[in-house]
């Protein structure tokens, strides 16, 4: 089951993330986060020259199929599994590319200021940034671009809590408890569905059928148990890529604190 939930509502459904803790709910999906005119005119800034030289490939199982690209520097899932990126240059860009997704979405619309106000509503607590390393920040955001006949090959982000990028934050919040965060920018045509599977240990894929299917329309924010649920996204059809830009949460370990990250 997914729960819908408007933006403007955000405030009955204050504590709602406790329905995908216990699994009532697959997903959240919050709507009208961005509106249809702001998610048109980034995925279009997005899709033009300076853009492109801040996107790396990832890796898809099946060969030949085209690749997904990512804007900004991936924790998970990332092709340098089971090391994740490497400390420098992850800390080293984290800043610069959040003045990057500053220019690219315009001070109003803030993508870590949106996260803030609906993770704060839905998890009932305060949203911070991952702790501050040596004067430097974690990432906030990561844009995502799943090019037609790709999709987003399955995985579940507590299979990257061991790593070096990581560490900073293993002492303060629970990342066994991590969800996921992402908009939609630009909704394919046809496919590009967030599945969500049941929980299963890290070591073995799920083989029954997605208890969640969200096709999430463009300025929805879609929340769930990224963390400890296999999930995927299936291939995209159509004329136009799929764009997104999310990130990663997990609640403090002590304190009524959400931590945020990318
Ligand atoms: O649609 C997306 O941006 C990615 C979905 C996903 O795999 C995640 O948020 O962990």
């Amino acid at each position: 089951m997914i729960l819908t939930v408007q933006v403007e509502e955000l405030d009955a459904h204050r504590g709602a993330q406790r329905l995908v803790d216990d699994d009532s709910v697959a997903a959240i999906c919050v709507e009208g986060v961005y509106t249809a005119a702001v998610c048109a005119e980034v995925s279009a800034r997005l899709e033009r020259a300076p853009w492109s030289a801040w996107r790396s490939a990832r890796e898809h199982t099946r060969p030949g199929c085209p690749q997904v690209e990512v804007v900004g520097h991936p924790v998970s899932p990332s092709m340098l599994f089971p090391d994740g990126p490497a400390v420098e240059p992850y800390f080293g860009a984290a800043g610069d590319f959040a003045a990057r997704c500053g220019e690219l979405f315009g001070v109003d619309n803030a993508f870590a200021d949106r996260v803030r106000r609906v993770l704060g509503a839905l998890f009932d607590a305060d949203v911070v940034v991952g702790p501050t390393v040596d004067a430097r920040t974690y990432g906030t955001a990561t844009l995502r671009r799943v090019p037609v006949g790709c999709g987003m090959g399955l995985h579940c982000e507590n299979l990257y809590t061991h790593i070096a990028v990581l560490a900073p934050l293993r002492p303060l919040a629970d990342l066994g408890r991590t969800v996921s965060v992402f908009v939609v920018l630009q909704a394919p045509e046809a496919g590009g569905e967030l599945r969500v599977f049941g929980e299963s240990p890290p070591d073995a894929h799920p083989t029954a059928a997605p208890s969640g299917v969200v096709r999430p329309p463009a300025g929805t924010m879609v929340v769930f148990a990224g963390g400890r649920r296999w999930h995927d996204v299936s291939p995209v059809f159509g004329e136009h890529p799929r764009w997104s830009i999310g990130g990663f949460a997990a609640p403090a370990r002590r304190g009524r604190r959400i931590y945020f990250w990318a």
